[in-house]
């Protein structure tokens, strides 16, 4: 499984719910929604190690890390993580966060190249599931 390139996001669902259910109020919640409606992603995988930025008009984030080791991350919203990426399947990576300080809905992510060759991104926060479809540049 290779999930390098460059991608562009085609749908999503649940986003500005998503932000709700981390208790981002509604100034932040319309424009984090906005910004993250047309998001540029470029992940580059060597092996077991992903490296992937995510571009928006009002954030870009950068993470690193290499499945089956631990790494440090935020939250959606912003809050330092802990994170523990593993392989769901071959073609499905799945990461639990856990909140470096306070209290918060627990949040994980995962990402699955399907066999068409798109990348299905979840975010979960509490019972509240994202989805968002991207295909290649
Ligand atoms: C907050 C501050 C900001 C944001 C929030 C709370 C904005 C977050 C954005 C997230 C984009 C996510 C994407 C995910 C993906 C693009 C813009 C929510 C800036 O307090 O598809 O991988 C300061």
């Amino acid at each position: 499984t290779d999930f390098s390139g460059k991608w562009k996001m085609k749908s999503s669902e649940n986003f500005e719910d998503l932000l709700k259910a981390l208790g981002v109020n509604m100034f932040l919640r319309k424009m984090a929604a906005v910004a993250a409606s047309s998001p540029s992603v470029e992940i580059s995988q060597e092996g077991e190690t992903l490296s992937i930025k995510t571009t928006t008009s009002i954030r870009t984030t950068y993470v690193s890390f290499t499945v089956g080791q631990s790494f440090n991350d935020a939250t959606v919203d912003g809050r330092p993580c802990t994170c523990f990426p593993r392989w769901e399947s071959d073609r499905k990576i799945s990461c639990e966060q856990t909140l470096q300080k306070g209290e918060g809905p627990k949040t994980s992510w995962t990402r699955e190249l399907t066999n068409d060759g798109e990348l299905i991104l979840t975010l979960t926060a509490g019972d509240v599931v994202c989805t968002r479809v991207y295909e290649r540049e």
